[in-house]
């Protein structure tokens, strides 16, 4: 045995010790007609295995309990209701899949379910679709790797060039997941190569295993498929939506999906983006994509899960016309209304990729007649790899809880629950879910699942924001914390608030300023700064600095046109320099130097400052992080000790490149004295 298999896997948020408050006591579940449903045998373990560990009782005949988990006919369709009266607590749902996440709500809030005071909380999910997508191949791609943008080492699901014999991480992984309420993963990547392809036809039988493992946890599984399946997989001469042969190759390759996995999620599909094939080789457009394949998965009840992630990445940077932010809307919101109703249009937050800080994309307020769902990057792809700690919860709240326009109730999280837009008919009653969140996972076959131990928390976050999206993601961060380290000494939950807290912000502050993006390095897989890497390249991600002023104008009057996608009240806010804010500005406009922002300060005198005062606030992390050892596992302290050498490195480099780089540029010196080389 390698020592390898010989160390054990870490439990996440999920350890034996988090179960204590429940396993102490005696839980009662009933389980009424789903009590053959295979949650509903996962309910059983977790109360079994909970109760073994501490001392309780599994209790399922009238005995006296302490808690109730019972299956209610009229509950809510979704979620779970929690109750407190005479001194029992109790859990009602509809089905098996509401008790299993009301019995993991009962966890996360530990003695507090039992207090006298518990009020009654009915907890149904705001997003239907709760999705993760695997970038995982199959093969070992020669420049990806295995997981593309993965950072916590290969795939749970291959090895070997084929679906792994050893499941168990998935088990593990589905437990996880199901834990949060994540119910649906994607487990094969977007960019769909040859061999990942097959997964469709000769690899079922592998997809099957998997989905047994998910199925338990509530969770429901979805291929990435290749637009040229036709084609590649069933020698057709074309993989145009028009043509019958192909309609009817689609329709089968869905019936026998289907005959082997009853309950599957359907398709994620990403088409004419960065060299994957799509309709427009066929002069068709992307609902007629999208339609040909939902068509195929509808008398199965299946969902195509389109990217609008649609962009010329094969630009010219001497035109400064061409604008990558306009891509999506320009491609997309001709087409709302014509998506059929199991299409769902999957939208990055922002208009460009997974920045660190961009605007919410316009297009989400663009097609009120499209089933909408927004795309998160779990995996930290522009956010430090996880080599760095970067607690992504606010962002992404701060995502959700945008409102879209005027006066409007309607903010990112209607979109994800599926509210019906103005202008929109009333939802099809069909089956299919409206609206739906999903992101790109973090994990990997690592044994603390995401390389840095602390990135944990954003698989966390995630899941519970997807859930909720108005929770409060410190609260989150500290409810990870107790649970992912219960019992720990006072001095562990404060010192790993302080780092994480604020570490998107902390890590804005040291890479790239104001809004701008990217500045990352594109020969070290986008890790590291290099400021001007992508400023004369094909890609579109330019900031445009010169020795006057830097950023990029999209405003209506003199720019790209890009802010006019937006309505009101967004438009006139970020067309106009006076109202457009602070860590927006170099997205939307490009200013003299000596700029004066809302803080007070110029935009030179900021991208200096900020950018030397966040390398002292991450050295300071290390210090702190090294007084708790002996108070964690020796093991995650040492790998969290590691990283955040890594980050003091990495981030002094960003500082040193930045703040060097605009020196040189602007003329203009840091008042502060502070070095510049
Ligand atoms: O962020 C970019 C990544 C690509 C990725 C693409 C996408 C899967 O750099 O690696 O491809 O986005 O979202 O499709």
């Amino acid at each position: 045995m390698s020592t390898a298999d010989t160390i054990p896997v870490h439990p996440a948020w999920l350890p034996d010790a988090a179960f204590a408050p429940l396993g102490s006591r005696r839980v009662r579940v009933a389980l009424g007609p789903d009590a053959a449903d295979p949650v509903a045998a996962t309910v059983l373990d977790e109360v079994r295995r909970a109760t073994a560990a501490h001392g309780g009782a599994l209790v399922t005949d009238d005995g006296p309990s302490d808690v109730v988990l019972r299956w209610e006919p009229d509950a809510p369709a979704a979620g779970f209701t929690t109750t407190r009266t005479g001194g029992v607590t109790s859990v009602v749902a509809r089905d098996a899949v509401g008790l299993l996440h009301g019995l993991h709500a009962l966890v996360r809030a530990g003695e507090a379910a039992f207090g006298a005071d518990h009020p009654t909380v009915v907890d149904t999910p705001v997003a239907p679709v709760r999705m993760l997508d695997h970038w995982d191949n199959i093969d070992v791609h020669p420049v990806m790797g295995q997981v593309e943008r993965g950072y916590a080492g290969g795939s749970i699901f291959y090895a070997d060039g084929r679906v792994r014999d050893d499941l168990s991480r998935v088990a593990a992984y589905a437990r996880l997941l199901g834990s949060i309420g994540i119910n649906a993963v994607a487990i094969n990547n977007v960019n769909v190569h040859r061999t990942e392809a097959r997964l469709l036809t000769d690899g079922l039988s592998d997809v099957a295993r998997v989905a047994d493992l998910f199925r338990p946890h509530g969770v429901r599984t979805y291929l990435s498929v290749s637009f040229a399946s036709p084609v590649v997989l069933g020698g057709l001469p074309t993989s145009d939506p028009a043509d019958p042969d192909v309609q009817a190759w689609w329709a089968a390759a869905a019936d026998r999906v289907y005959a082997t996995i009853p309950d599957f999620g359907g398709f994620v599909v990403k088409a004419d983006s960065e060299g994957q094939p799509g309709p427009f080789a066929y002069g068709r457009d992307h609902a007629d994509g999208a339609n040909l394949l939902a068509r195929a998965v509808a008398p199965h009840g299946g969902t195509v899960f389109w990217r609008a992630f649609v962009y010329n990445h094969e630009q010219d940077w001497r035109d400064r016309r061409t604008d990558r932010a306009r891509a999506a809307y320009d491609h997309f919101a001709p087409l709302d209304g014509r998506f059929d109703d199991n299409v769902v249009l999957q939208v990055k937050y922002g208009p460009m990729d997974f920045q660190t800080r961009e605007p919410v994309s316009p297009v989400l307020a663009a097609m009120p007649r499209t089933r909408l769902a927004v795309e998160l990057q779990v995996t930290q792809e522009y956010t430090g790899q996880q080599q760095h700690v970067c607690y992504l919860g606010p962002l992404w709240s701060q995502v959700l809880t945008f409102p879209l326009a005027d006066g409007a109730t309607r903010d990112v999280a209607s979109i994800v629950a599926g509210v019906p837009g103005p202008g929109a008919d009333a939802p099809p009653s069909g089956s299919t879910p409206t609206g739906g969140i999903t992101a790109v996972s973090n994990v990997g076959d690592d044994e603390f699942w995401t390389g840095h131990p602390l990135a944990q928390a954003n698989l966390y976050a995630y899941g519970r924001l997807a859930w909720d999206p108005q929770a409060d993601p410190v609260a989150l961060l500290d409810e990870w914390i107790g649970l992912t380290f219960p019992g720990a000494d006072r001095r562990v939950r404060d010192t790993l608030h302080t780092l994480m807290d604020g570490s998107w912000l902390t890590y804005e502050a040291y890479t790239a300023p104001l809004g701008v993006g990217f500045m990352v390095d594109p020969g070290r897989q986008h890790y590291g700064p290099n400021v001007d890497g992508y400023e004369y390249s094909k890609w579109g991600t330019y900031h445009f600095a010169d020795r006057d002023g830097v950023g990029v104008d999209r405003t209506v009057a003199t720019g790209t046109g890009y802010t006019g996608q937006y309505p009101s009240p967004w438009r006139e806010t970020y067309e106009d320099l006076a109202t457009c804010p602070d860590e927006l500005l170099l997205f939307f406009h490009h200013v003299p130097y000596g700029h004066v922002l809302h803080s007070g300060r110029t935009v030179i005198q900021h991208v200096y400052d900020s950018r030397a005062d966040a390398v002292d606030v991450v050295t300071a992390w290390v210090d702190a992080w090294s007084a708790l050892r002996g108070l964690v596992d020796d093991r995650l302290h040492a790998r969290v000790a590691e990283r955040l050498a890594e980050q003091v490195r990495s981030a002094t480099e960003w500082r040193d490149q930045v703040r060097t780089y605009f020196f040189r540029k602007s003329g203009v010196p840091d008042t502060t004295g502070r070095p510049i080389h």
